[in-house]
């Protein structure tokens, strides 16, 4: 081992013992050449991409058009989250839930241990402490990521507040989520993402994805969140939060979750409609996946968003869809998996300018064989440099949520817009949401699904107890938000989109707001509350006959349907369901029988 590198030093003698003792444990176990400790700084990173870009890891993209971006290609079997292949390692099989994968510990442990043995031989095995949140808030929390790969260094340092400051805030509390990584063989054969939740520990092996291999995001900031804030009082959720500034200049918060790849980046940089933008209406972007809320004082919740960077999609994304996101990745970006022009620019999919010639595969481009870019290739950028980042994302009290949001695809029977009649019919929304799968995992695309809350794959503990948790903060002091359902994507019959989406989604935005403050009026209904038609302003949109019954109509019969399967669905975690939310079931399903 190159002695010169460790520097255990430093750290000696101070509360970080407990770090440096995990340290040594992992490097004889894993027996790297160099132990670096990253200080999160523009040298390092400078030195790393610079290592990196000789091995050829890293290939440096136009200077001109795109200063200080690079372009990652990934094991072509290592491109998405692997979730048939992640487990939750409780002592009891039941506080995982039939919604995980499950493995004793001490048998995900030794087999872990075993393929971790000697892996990083040769290698420079780097350690990350991280904060996920603000440094200052008392939201946050810390982290320290072991791995071997410098890619997921360089995208820890984007997506977390990475080095020195992190160390410091650890050696403060004396406590740490620890994350152990290593690419492996990039075998799928000998690919794990374990959590263990009780030990506050992650340990990943054989992929060097995002969701698989950057544990500050999926692993820590979801499942292993998700398991903390249940016990001490809190939501660690998948949603992204904006912030919605009206003419009168008040801006409300609204956190929303949706499945992977179902447009949370798209909607937290929306950019209002020409006559909305007239007239002072803007949105601002506080986190775009995860939110971590709690309720303050006064009762409401407040959230930050604990990652400082966009692990976003890049097919689809244009000038239509997100310009935003378009501006945001013009330079300092790392992309992965994506085409290439003849003059070196990312491309892909949906892009509005330039043309492929090279594919994710470095494969001259042709359309017959494969995409240009993979369906799940990604851009890793700071928040900062989106022209929507709120300032209000360093906020170390967080933001007040005054809406929260439920969605996913839905080519049939579900509305636009509902909106619940109160907390408990909320939960149950959520726990009820179904949505197609997408690209952001391996298997099948296009199959709907039941994804609670868009947690399905990142719910640390079991469904049931996280609904109770979800329950729990109706408890007469909290000043909770209203809850919403939206749809993007109801087909017509020919099966086109017959909603426009991106931009004009701030109408319905503007609906919730209302009925926030009370002024937006509402028709009831057995699923919930459905905007009056005069009540969302569609002035300027072209919608058909069609449309508008689906978008804004109530289907009773298939809602009937609809609501057998949920109580089902609900049925399949046994005794520990929460008594109240079958009830609330029972209770519409009795309507819908009317
Ligand atoms: C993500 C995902 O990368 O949900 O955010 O897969
Ligand atoms: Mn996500």
């Amino acid at each position: 081992m190159n002695a010169s590198f460790i520097d255990m030093s430093a750290h000696a003698g101070s509360s970080l013992d407990s770090l440096n003792e995990w340290v040594a444990q992992v490097a004889a176990l894993t027996r790297p050449g160099a132990v670096h400790w990253c200080d999160g700084s523009d040298a390092e990173n400078d030195a790393l991409t610079a290592a990196m870009q000789a091995d050829g890891t890293l290939i440096k993209l136009n200077e001109k058009t795109h200063p200080g971006c690079w372009l990652h290609r990934s094991d072509p079997e290592d491109v998405a989250r692997v979730e048939h292949l992640t487990f939750v390692c409780t002592t009891d099989r039941d506080d995982a839930g039939p919604n995980n994968h499950w493995m004793a510990p001490t048998d995900a442990h030794a087999k872990m241990d075993a393929l971790f043995e000697g892996c990083m031989r040769g290698r420079t095995m780097y350690v990350i402490p991280y904060c996920m949140g603000p440094i200052d808030s008392p939201l946050s929390r810390c982290g320290v990521e072991i791995t071997d790969s410098p890619y997921v260094v360089a995208n820890m340092r984007i997506m977390t507040r990475m080095g020195a400051p992190a160390l410091a805030r650890i050696e403060r509390e004396g406590h740490f989520v620890k994350g152990l990584h290593s690419t492996g063989e990039l075998d799928p054969d000998r690919r794990f993402i374990m959590h263990f939740p009780e030990e506050l520990a992650i340990k990943s092996y054989g992929s060097g994805y995002g969701g698989n291999a950057l544990l500050g995001k999926k692993c820590h900031a979801l499942r292993i969140a998700s398991h903390q804030a249940r016990t001490e009082g809190w939501l660690a959720e998948h949603m992204l939060i904006l912030g919605l500034k009206n003419p009168q200049g008040e801006t409300h918060y609204i956190a929303a979750a949706f499945p992977s790849a179902c447009g949370k980046t798209n909607l937290a940089m929306l950019i209002p409609p020409e006559g909305y933008l007239k007239d002072g209406w803007r949105v601002t972007t506080v986190g775009d996946d995860i939110c971590w809320m709690r309720p303050g004082s006064d009762g409401r919740l407040y959230a930050i968003n604990p990652e400082a960077g966009f692990f976003g999609v890049a097919p689809g994304t244009s000038k239509k869809s997100n310009p935003n996101a378009l501006a945001s990745i013009q330079s300092n970006t790392i992309f992965t998996n994506v085409g290439l022009t003849a003059d070196n620019q990312p491309w892909w999919e949906g892009l509005d300018e330039g043309e492929p010639v090279t594919d994710w595969r470095a494969e001259p481009y042709d359309p017959a064989k494969r995409p240009a870019a993979h369906p799940n290739s990604r851009f890793t950028v700071s928040a900062r440099q989106c022209p929507s980042y709120s300032p209000e994302s360093e906020n170390p009290a967080g933001v007040p949520i005054s809406a929260i949001v439920f969605g996913g695809r839905r080519p049939s029977l579900v509305p636009l817009v509902f909106e619940a009649r109160d907390w408990t019919h909320g939960v149950l929304i959520g726990a009820a949401m179904g949505s197609e799968t997408t690209a952001a995992a391996t298997g099948a695309v296009g199959v709907m699904r039941r994804d609670p809350m868009a947690m399905k794959p990142f719910c640390g503990y079991n469904f049931a107890d996280y609904f109770s948790h979800w329950l729990d903060f109706d408890n007469g002091s909290n000043k909770l938000p209203k809850v919403f359902h939206v749809n993007w994507f109801r087909r017509g019959e020919a099966g086109d989109f017959l909603w426009p989406g991106f931009g004009e989604n701030l109408r319905v935005l503007e609906w919730m707001i209302g009925r926030v403050k009370g002024t937006a009026g509402a028709v009831e209904t057995p699923i919930g509350n459905l905007p009056a038609a005069s009540e969302l302003n569609l002035a300027g949109v072209d919608l058909s006959a069609e449309a508008m019954e689906k978008l804004f109509g109530f289907d009773q019969t298939g809602w009937r349907q609809e609501f057998a399967s949920i109580g089902e669905y609900l049925e399949e975690y046994g005794p520990r369901m929460p008594q109240a939310l079958k009830d609330e079931q029972r209770r519409i399903a009795a309507q819908l029988e009317g």
